[in-house]
């Protein structure tokens, strides 16, 4: 059990690091109701959650002749809440088994919780200016609460201006190659926007454009190194699409059947986004690990309380 952490480390957290945390909740929260939004509970396990797009260990419990997986994301449910109502979110409890070559990237936790919203009929631009006036009004509060505070923890601390910068995706990997989402945001000083991923570097759920090869989609990048924030887009909703997608991705048709036969009812377009909230205090507080920005972070590789 040497991998075995003690209490003290699931408790090395700064009070005042969680005080901004739970400010930031509280003002994005309050945001979102003023737009119209409801808060809708967290699903925590569920026969269908995210395939994701990368492999991690699997989290499942058997229960009966069935078996539930622990939520990686809620985008699911957030689609199918989609028939009920227009504007949602929810503060969702993920758990992502990593592997433990991501241990030391200061950006991983194997149980996070992301403020995931969903919109019916909307396009990634609204979600985008959503999340920008969102931030903007999390980040002037804070300001305005934690002002010196805050900056003693975080010389680099702005409000930061809109619209973000928008960079293309295929562009940046051409003009920096490969780790150009790391020379990118060790460059910026202002949170930007990744967009058009190409299909092969996301899940099957976000929309393909017309052109057949990248999505019309987004990641929210922060400046100063901290690297991605957010992941989002538009949705595909229709039945063969979804389909053709998961083929063409090898996802386990069978697996989610339960989302299938749902989306073969019919399921409303949308778009949405997740925004990691370890991440963001990590950014605010301007701290060089995660594990900082949370009590009882779990890393992965790590047992921990
Ligand atoms: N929450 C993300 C989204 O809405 C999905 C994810 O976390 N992979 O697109």
């Amino acid at each position: 059990m040497d991998k075995l952490k003690s209490v003290e480390e699931g408790l090395k957290v700064k009070k005042e690091v969680l005080e901004i945390s739970s400010e930031l909740i509280s003002s994005m929260g309050q945001f979102l109701r003023r737009k119209g939004f409801i808060e809708i509970l967290p699903v925590i396990i569920s026969p269908i959650t995210d395939p994701l797009n990368h492999s991690v260990f699997e989290a499942n419990i058997e229960y009966y002749d069935g078996r539930y997986s622990l939520t990686k994301s809620m985008i699911f449910h957030k689609q199918l809440a989609m028939r009920i109502h227009p504007k949602i979110f929810s503060f969702s409890p993920n758990i992502r088994l990593e592997t433990e070559d991501k241990k030391d990237s200061g950006r991983h936790l194997i149980e996070f919780t992301q403020l995931d919203l969903e919109m019916r009929e909307a396009t990634r631009d609204d979600v985008m200016s959503l999340v920008e006036k969102m931030l903007i009004n999390a980040f002037e509060n804070l300001e305005e609460k934690f002002g010196t505070l805050l900056r003693e923890m975080n010389p680099y601390f702005s409000v930061p201006e809109t619209p973000f910068e928008r960079v293309k995706y295929l562009e940046a990997l051409e003009k920096y190659g490969s780790d150009f989402e790391s020379v990118l945001s060790k460059r910026a000083t202002q949170p930007f926007w990744l967009i058009d991923i190409p299909i092969d570097d996301r899940e099957f759920y976000d929309k393909l454009d017309s052109n057949g090869k990248t999505l019309r989609d987004m990641d929210l990048i922060y400046p100063y190194g901290f690297g991605e924030a957010s992941s989002g887009g538009e949705r595909e909703y229709e039945y063969e699409n979804i389909i053709r997608r998961m083929k063409y991705k090898g996802n386990d048709l069978e697996s989610m059947k339960w989302y299938l036969e749902e989306v073969k009812k019919g399921i409303p377009p949308s778009a949405g986004c997740g925004i990691g909230i370890e991440r963001l205090t990590r950014f605010v507080c301007n701290l060089e690990d995660v594990k900082s920005a949370r009590l009882f972070a779990k890393r992965p590789g790590e047992l921990s309380i």
